[in-house]
């Protein structure tokens, strides 16, 4: 063939079927799995005695466990928009705030992300679970037509999702841009201004519920949990909190099936252990301690049945398996599903998610892809979610537009343990919206700008009042623990860290 039919043949259509779709050993399955609001020890392999996780621990002695890897925020709606754009959220618009169940999409189409990068060097890609990035136009999708934007528009072949959260409204799943099960006489309409529709609220009717609130949470109530925000209708459509896991694992290894003959890319979101925790009864009473340890044990249940399914393909030694976290764990988040139990979900980092300390976003990282990363090793090197899209198209052979993905860096030889550090730098994490606080990690030093930390039950106004509002240094080297705060007495370091995330930031 001649070249200039060949260019004429290379059409945004074919230039997919170029790139060789059948399995190559360099080019592996990606299955990518966060789980939501899991700390750094909440998992036996990184030494959790609450829980007993041993899918888990089974990736990691097969795989890489990594101890210095950041979520790109400490709360889920701006890890996930950075994770999959490889951009920092609060260098996006709407900012670094956590999404409304009603809110539009917070990815503008055509925005290059890990699975658009992925799809065009032919890649079967699809995400299964928590979005929460926000769905259809300005002003919120109509929930009873088809959704659109989804993620659908933004590189993902298929899709099964939930809206925003467990806790939030709409209380169904999403497949393809239509809730399923929807009764078309029985439409839904979903508010966060008011109440719709006549159902019991957990404020009104507390004695319906199954499980209590203990802040917030306190609007319609669904299968016995007060969620926020308003629904009504729809009600042939509602989850059941208890089988939401094996219904997301199901669908997990559904789009492993089905994609077995292409090389495929899965985002595995799972909704475990973010909050209400309302676990199978299978996994009830499993843990020493009480619901949140057996949303634990439901979650490593929901991986096992996914390694499971690529060993029974043995597609195991051409998949390329990571686990990780959209943010530090934390025990109380709205409901009583966590009881008097005495454990540091994030030990030994301080702070919980929404937090800017270590525990807020330093997360469990496990990668396994057998043959290529060492099993049973163990690396400190710096990495972030952040760094997804430029590690992949690295290990694909894709490329990535100019001017996208501006914060991702490609730490492949890191995640395959060619080297033992990293080519990522620094790190900035934040909360707050655009009066909140900035922390910035580089070698041993991080730095947390003067701002409110602003997560969970609000302080009371006097502690408020009492605690200033500092800058503050820590040497992680010598102080993991972020307990003593430096800034007043190394003025040079401070000094540097504060021009750093100047220099981050662009400003
Ligand atoms: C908070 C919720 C919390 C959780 C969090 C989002 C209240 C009082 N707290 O506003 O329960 O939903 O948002 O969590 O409503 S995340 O992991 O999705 O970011
Ligand atoms: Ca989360």
């Amino acid at each position: 063939m001649k070249l200039s039919s060949t260019l004429a043949a290379c059409t945004a259509v074919t230039l997919a079927a170029l790139v060789p779709s059948a399995h190559s050993a360099d080019r592996p399955n990606i299955v990518f799995i966060l789980a939501d609001d899991i700390g750094y020890a909440d998992l036996s392999c990184y030494g959790a005695k609450h829980a007993k996780t041993p899918n888990l621990d089974r990736l990691a002695a097969q795989g890489c466990k990594f101890t210095d890897a950041h979520s790109p925020a400490s709360t889920c709606t701006p890890t996930r928009r950075a994770l999959l754009t490889g951009v920092y959220s609060w260098r996006q618009q709407p900012g670094s705030s956590i999404a409304p169940g009603d809110a539009a999409i917070t990815i503008t189409p055509g925005t290059s992300t890990v699975a658009s990068l992925l799809k065009s060097a032919g890649y079967r890609t699809g995400i299964v679970g928590k979005w929460h990035l926000g769905l259809g136009p300005e002003g919120g999708p109509d929930w009873n037509a088809d959704i659109k934007p989804s993620p659908n528009d933004l590189g993902f072949d298929s899709s099964f999702i939930m809206a925003a959260t467990g806790d939030r409204v709409p209380t169904v799943y999403i497949e393809n841009r239509r809730i399923v099960g929807l009764d078309a006489k029985d439409p839904i309409a979903v508010s966060y201004k008011g109440k719709v529709g006549t159902e019991p609220t957990g404020k009104e009717n507390p004695e319906l519920l199954k499980l209590k609130h203990t802040h917030g949470h306190d609007m319609t109530i669904v299968n016995g949990v007060g969620r926020i925000g308003w629904m009504t209708g729809g009600q042939a459509a509602r989850w059941k909190d208890e089988d939401m896991s094996d219904t997301f694992a199901g669908r997990a290894v559904k789009f492993i099936e089905q994609s077995k003959g292409a090389p495929f890319f899965l985002y595995f979101a799972t909704h475990g252990i973010h909050v209400p925790r309302v676990p199978h009864p299978r996994f009830k009473g499993t843990s020493p301690v009480g619901t949140r340890g057996d949303a634990i044990h439901e979650l490593d249940d929901a991986v096992g049945q996914v390694l499971a399914k690529l060993d029974a393909l043995k597609l195991t030694d051409r998949t390329l398996v990571i686990f990780t976290s959209d943010n530090g764990g934390v025990m109380d988040d709205g409901y009583e599903d966590v009881g008097k139990f005495d454990y540091h979900p994030n030990a030994p980092w301080r702070g919980t998610k929404g937090t800017l300390f270590e525990g807020g976003n330093r997360v469990p990282f496990i990668a396994r892809w057998p043959g290529k990363i060492k099993a049973g090793s163990e690396s400190a090197a710096l990495l972030a979610h952040l760094d997804m899209p430029a590690t992949f198209t690295a290990l694909v052979g894709a490329k990535i537009p100019a001017g996208q993905c501006e914060d991702s860096v490609n730490v492949l030889p890191a995640l395959l343990g060619e080297t033992k550090t990293s080519a990522r730098k620094d790190f900035v994490s934040h909360i707050g919206g655009t009066k909140g606080a900035f922390g910035v990690r580089a070698g041993q030093w991080k730095y947390i700008s003067p701002g409110p930390s602003g997560y969970g039950k609000a302080p009371k106004a006097e502690a408020k009042a009492k605690a200033p509002l500092l800058p503050q240094l820590y040497n992680l080297a010598t102080d993991p623990a972020e307990a003593k705060n430096l800034a007043a007495t190394d003025a040079a370091k401070l000094k540097e860290m504060e021009a750093l995330l100047v220099r981050i930031r662009g400003q």
